[in-house]
């Protein structure tokens, strides 16, 4: 293999959070990001940590609501999947009157809504940036995803992708590998690129050190580690999310892949920095901290 390896060290800093994404023009209409993804009646995950990334941001936040989710602090009750036209029709009344800079998908349910998207997606959001988020399950393990789901997303909507990010659970699901070091972690991007995505993120979650959360990009040239600071909290719900929605954003802006997620990485880390406690179980990982004086 000749693949080239790249090491950046992001450790974030919340006074460099945002360098060259500018702040929203009063008046003036702001980029638009779309996600296609899953109501949280927590409002901790899904579209509820979107919005709030894209609001925090300066980014004007645009919904197609594939699923509403039954849930609160301590887990998934069930829930009811959006008819096809509701979904397909969403983006197309964003597309053909909004416009969008870039979109992002999570949650998606089942294998006819992937499908329904993905051809939505062929016909009206070609060239735009398109971050996947393949969610299969909540943090407490319950499905969000028909298992029968996941070959149409490797297949239909992988393809379309400028950018995947599975978790390690997510990949052992898309493409059985058990990720444990950075020889897997590397098999693992390949594999994942292989499906046809212009770029693939594994995140390495709880991967080799304790303190360190290394994760790998990979474009089928080079791979680029991300190597931030593990925060060590119980309220972490909708950081995969977070971090997909602003990668999204620094897309819309224009940033390379490397440089978006970068930033992403950053970002996450300081919404993991500045999570909450709500109800008995975990909270949610925190965009709003950018209201706060710098945490005070
Ligand atoms: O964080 C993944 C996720 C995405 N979307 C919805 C969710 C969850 C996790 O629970 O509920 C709607």
């Amino acid at each position: 293999m000749n693949d080239r390896f790249l090491r950046l060290d992001v450790d974030a800093d919340v006074t460099d959070v945002t360098p060259g994404l500018p702040l929203a023009v009063p008046g003036e209409t702001p980029l638009r990001v779309m996600t296609i993804a899953g109501s949280d009646s927590g409002g901790g995950a899904g579209i509820q940590a979107d919005l709030r990334t894209f609001a925090m941001l300066g980014v004007h936040g645009c919904v197609a609501v594939a699923a509403v989710t039954v849930q609160n602090s301590v887990g998934v009750k069930g829930f009811h999947e959006i008819p096809l036209d509701v979904i397909t029709g969403q983006i197309e009344a964003v597309i053909d009157d909004i416009g969008i800079q870039a979109a992002k998908t999570g949650m998606l349910a089942s294998s006819e809504i992937i499908s329904a998207i993905a051809e939505t997606w062929r016909s009206r959001g070609s060239g735009t940036p398109l971050v996947v988020d393949p969610v299969c399950a909540s943090m407490h393990g319950d499905p969000l995803l028909h298992p029968s789901a996941l070959n149409t997303l490797r297949v239909e909507l992988f393809p379309l992708a400028t950018l995947v990010t599975p978790n390690l659970d997510e990949v052992r699901l898309i493409v059985d590998i058990e990720v444990v070091d950075a020889k897997t972690q590397r098999d693992a991007a390949r594999a994942l690129h292989a499906l046809g995505p212009q770029w693939a993120l594994v995140k390495g979650g709880h991967l080799r050190s304790s303190s360190r959360a290394p994760d790998l990009l990979y474009d089928g040239t080079q791979f680029h580690e991300f190597d931030a600071e593990r925060i060590d909290t119980p309220h972490d719900h909708g950081a995969g999310d977070t971090l997909a929605a602003a990668t999204a954003c620094a897309l819309a802006h224009g940033y390379s892949v490397p440089d978006a997620v970068a930033f992403a990485k950053r970002w996450v880390t300081e919404c993991l920095r500045a999570a909450y406690p709500l109800g008995r179980g975990h909270g949610p990982v925190s965009a709003l901290f950018r209201l706060s004086a710098h945490g005070s």
